[in-house]
């Protein structure tokens, strides 16, 4: 069948390729006529409307089947999509996405113009899902969907996940990547105009933190790719001119002999590659620092959240400031560029005389020293334990992402895009709390800039 995927336009916030649906993609192409739509890359490149280019794609590419990826911020310009979508034809639209994963129900139950929602990971199910469409037959009990019939909402349950991640089909990157003007625009400029892409070696997380959906995205334990298939994707990579790799799992370095290995691999291979990675201070020591810098890597992203143990606790983050203190002091030892996440906002932030911000700057500046921090308000995405905490349900979510109402909840982040933040963080404390954190951290430590990594 011919099939269209689609990443919605994202005005606001981080913009960047899409690996997951890239892997659709590449779940698909061997049946299926697939092309690739990513509406923000072409809107951009081509400075043009993307109501003109969807428009203009639907009549040059015919698709019988719509598909459509989306965060929740992005859900709503995916609505927007699908659509334009159904007033041009009557033809099936799936959407599959993290904000579908928690929110499926609710998107079928409120969206006529979605006919089917995929819940969590989609490989498996879209092959089944597209069949069963072409054949016209009945989608009840498959596994990961959630539909409508005659006006009922019918939630067919998750899907067991690929247990073997080497199974995967590979990413079609290619659909994406179609010519130099969209490996530039795709191009992190941290490699310093090198052409790079972004890579996943694992699913998941081994641990819980409350507000972090990545357990309700990719339930139970965190499986990883084998380094032998890791390595042939980056071979494959680097044979087409890549030399900048963004590793995008939750937790990088989940396993130390795993990522030696990996890492003698990249050597043993001469690949000259750079690449940055976010993971846990816990699993830094000065074996790993090492082998990290010498394997090419530039830049690590460590989720610290804040400089206060007892909200550290609370959070389940499982980390100790000291090791947060020596995890900093060993990469900068060996030259790799640090960079310290932190939230404001948490169960035990004092958001009253903002003492816990500014014992956190003391640690950033005194303590962790990282060369970067990024400073965000505490984001309640669906699903997440804090956002279920704080009330947020699904139908909360769809109707303030549809409405933008409430600004008391529902403010700009950093990265510009909106999001639901906890009750008690009103929009005049974020705006505070930012400029104190400005004003507080020493000069040098740099604020974490996005656009070095993703279009802003
Ligand atoms: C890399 C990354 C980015 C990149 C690339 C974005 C992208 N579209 O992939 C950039 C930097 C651009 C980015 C931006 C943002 N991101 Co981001 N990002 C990630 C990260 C770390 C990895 C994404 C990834 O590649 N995953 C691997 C693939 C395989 O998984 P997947 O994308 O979920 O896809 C699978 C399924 O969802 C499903 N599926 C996906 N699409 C479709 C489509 C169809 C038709 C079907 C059937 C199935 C299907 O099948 C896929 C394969 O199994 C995730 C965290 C994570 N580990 O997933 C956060 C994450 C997706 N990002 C998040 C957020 C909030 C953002 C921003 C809003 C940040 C900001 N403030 O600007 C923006 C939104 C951008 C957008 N267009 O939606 C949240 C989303 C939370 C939520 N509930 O929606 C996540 C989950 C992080 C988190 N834990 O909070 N992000
Ligand atoms: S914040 Fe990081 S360590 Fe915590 S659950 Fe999410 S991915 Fe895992």
């Amino acid at each position: 069948m011919k099939i269209l995927l689609i990443d919605p336009y994202f005005k606001e916030g981080l913009k960047g390729f899409s690996l997951g649906l890239a892997y659709i993609a590449g779940a698909l192409r061997k049946e299926h006529d697939i092309s690739v739509l990513d509406l923000t890359a072409r809107a951009e490149i081509e400075r043009r409307n993307y109501k003109e280019i969807l428009q203009e794609e639907l009549v040059n590419k015919n698709p019988e089947i719509v598909g459509i990826t989306s965060t929740s911020p992005t859900h709503k310009e995916a609505l927007e999509v699908a659509k334009i979508v159904k007033q041009w034809k009557k033809i099936p639209i799936i959407k599959g996405g993290p904000h579908e994963t928690n929110c499926a129900e609710t998107t079928i139950k409120n969206n006529p113009e979605i006919d089917y929602s995929v819940i969590g990971e989609g490989e498996k199910t879209i092959i089944e899902l597209v069949k069963r469409i072409s054949k016209r037959q009945s989608v009840k009990g498959l596994e990961g969907v959630v539909f409508r019939e005659e006006g009922i909402v019918i939630n067919n349950g998750k899907r067991r996940l690929i247990q073997n991640l080497d199974t995967l089909p590979k990413p079609a990157r290619d659909l994406f990547y179609l010519d130099k003007r969209f490996d530039s625009y795709y191009s992190a400029a941290l490699f310093e105009g090198k052409k790079s892409t972004s890579i996943m070696t694992s699913r998941g997380c081994q641990y819980s933190c409350s507000f972090c959906s990545s357990k309700v995205n990719w339930p139970g334990k965190i499986r990883q790719r084998t380094p032998e298939n890791v390595i042939q994707e980056l071979e494959e990579l680097y044979s087409q001119g890549f030399r900048g790799f963004m590793f995008e799992d939750d937790m990088s370095i989940a396993d130390k002999n795993w990522f030696l290995e990996f890492a003698r691999q990249i050597k043993q291979k001469e690949l000259q590659i750079e690449y940055s990675l976010q993971t846990r201070v816990d699993a830094i020591d000065e074996e790993i620092a090492k082998t990290l810098s010498d394997s090419g890597c530039i830049f690590i992203y460590f989720g610290i959240e804040s400089g206060i143990q007892e909200i550290l606790n609370r959070c389940r983050k499982k980390i100790t400031i000291e090791q947060a203190e020596k995890a900093f002091k060993i990469i900068r030892q060996y030259k790799i560029r640090s960079m310290a996440s932190i939230q404001f906002g948490l169960p035990g932030e004092d958001l009253e005389k903002f003492s816990t911000i500014r014992r956190t700057i003391r640690v950033l500046n005194e303590k962790l020293k990282p060369d970067e921090v990024a400073i965000s308000p505490t984001c309640l995405y669906p699903g997440s334990p804090l956002a279920i905490e704080e009330g947020v349900t699904p139908e909360m979510y769809e109707n303030y992402i549809k409405t933008r109402a409430d600004g008391k909840m529902y403010t700009k982040t950093a990265h510009g895009s909106y999001a639901l933040h906890p009750k008690a963080l009103t929009p005049e404390k974020i705006i505070k709390i930012i400029k104190i954190y400005e004003s507080g951290l020493d000069n040098d430590i740099a604020l974490f800039k996005p656009n070095r990594f993703y279009k802003t």
